[in-house]
């Protein structure tokens, strides 16, 4: 386990300018053009490690806070308070701390700032610390990310799943749902898996200029297209269209949705393809649905505290089909908990930011796991180019990782970091096989 790695690395290393020199956080911009924190930490030795905070849109009502400035400066989203909390409280506090000690680091911040959701200090700032750190000790150790993190020795790549549909919060039209997804389940490794997703990503444009014409190819927030669609099933024609015109079959290609149905849930009833549906009529719409297509994973198709509907699609569709909690356990050991007590789900979508701290979230993922649940690491709507999440999913046996469309530079970010990881196991490098 990390804890023991460290240790190790520790014992040897410790005391050799491994504690930290210099803190420096900045405003940068994210993939929506709205401001986030980078945070560079140095040691005494000359390591290095920089990071940037990714953001939500569809995001959890039990997220950990990102602290805004609420000025009159970028409409609000400013973050020169998160900034100044890392720069002047943060960094006074951790200077002279060993990197090496990611444990101690993260828990210092959380008590510096003393409330549950990190509202004081915010989840911005204490996230770009934590994920900083964990880069210079890295750099620190001569490893690369991934096999400083570690959990764990089996090699795996996480098997990509693919946003190639944009609708809900990410998208300028009328589906309900949030995101659709491809997954190259028959793929023998990650690029080849990369290859299969992309490929269709581009038939899929064809065959949506075909039908819709040119302005049905623009792309939504994570790179997916976003056609003047407004009903589940089109988009699911679409893509099961593009999948055999590309050459794949069923077996080759399975299908996700993230209905993030938070966003379409009001007074005990949910909005979507021009119906107001019950949950109980909501769970038979899903049911159906994975009857007609290879639909293998269903994230969030509930209101985000509705554990009692959760666990009783994961009762019927449980077997064979993972039901992903995202919004509903928000990266929460206290949530997800509660979760694996109520059968609530069979997977937990693992993001950094929604917990604040790369320990927090390490502590998510073994939880998760040791409910012999799959985890699925997962980028923000909004994002930076940093590829810090290809490293953790490997880092942790992630058994998928979800970073949006084959496209734009915040996506392809990770994807191809996930070629570059690939390529330095060499022929120990194996793709990771969704669990039945
Ligand atoms: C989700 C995420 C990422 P957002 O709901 O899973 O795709 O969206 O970052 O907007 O919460
Ligand atoms: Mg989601």
């Amino acid at each position: 386990m990390i804890t023991e790695r460290r240790n190790a690395a520790a014992a040897g290393l410790e005391g050799a300018g491994d504690e930290i020199k210099e803190v420096k956080a900045r405003q940068v911009l994210d993939s929506r053009g709205n401001p986030t924190v980078e945070v560079d930490v140095w040691t005494r030795s000359g390591a290095f490690g920089r990071a940037s905070v990714p953001s939500g849109a569809s995001t959890g009502i039990h997220e950990a806070l990102e602290l805004r400035d609420r000025g009159k400066e970028f409409g609000g989203l400013g973050v020169s308070k998160a900034v100044s909390n890392v720069n002047e409280r943060i960094r006074h506090e951790i200077i002279g701390m060993s990197v090496l000690r990611q444990r101690d680091i993260d828990m210092l911040m959380v008590e510096m700032d003393g409330t549950p959701n990190k509202r004081r200090l915010g989840a911005n700032a204490i996230l770009g610390v934590s994920m900083a750190v964990a880069r210079a000790a890295a750099s620190y150790t001569k490893q690369s990310l991934y096999a400083y993190l570690e959990t764990q020795q089996s090699k795996e790549l996480p098997l990509p799943m693919m946003n190639i549909i944009n609708g809900g919060k990410h998208a300028g039209n009328n589906l309900a749902i949030q995101e659709f997804l491809v997954e190259p389940v028959s793929a023998s490794g990650y690029s080849e898996a990369l290859r299969m997703g992309v490929e269709i990503y581009h038939t899929l444009k064809n065959v949506l200029k075909d039908k819709y014409g040119p302005s049905a190819i623009n792309v939504g927030d994570e790179g997916g297209y976003a056609p003047p669609i407004s009903k589940t099933e089109e988009a699911l024609d679409c893509i099961m269209t593009a999948i055999i015109k590309t050459g794949y079959s069923e077996s080759d290609i399975k299908l996700g949705i993230d209905a993030a149905a938070s966003n379409f849930y009001a007074s005990n009833m949910y909005q979507l393809d021009g119906k107001s549906l019950s949950s109980s009529e909501l769970e038979e719409f899903y049911s159906r649905l994975a009857d007609i297509y290879p639909i293998k994973t269903i994230e969030d198709p509930f209101d985000e505290e509705s554990f009692e509907d959760f666990a009783s699609i994961t009762k019927r569709l449980g077997s064979r089909i993972k039901i992903i909690g995202d919004d509903i356990y928000v990266t929460n050991v206290g949530r997800i908990k509660k979760g694996i007590d109520e059968k609530s789900s069979n997977a937990s979508l693992i993001k950094l930011n929604q917990i604040g701290t790369v320990t927090e979230t390490l502590q998510a993922v073994r939880l998760t796991k040791e409910a012999g649940w799959m985890v699925v690491v997962s980028h923000r709507s909004g994002e930076t180019d940093d590829p810090f999440i290809a490293h953790f999913a490997v880092a942790v046996g992630s058994t998928f990782i979800k970073t949006g469309a084959p496209a734009r530079g915040e996506r392809v970010s990770k994807y191809n970091e996930l070629l570059r990881i690939e390529e330095e196991m060499g022929n120990t490098a194996r793709i990771a096989k969704i669990p039945v």
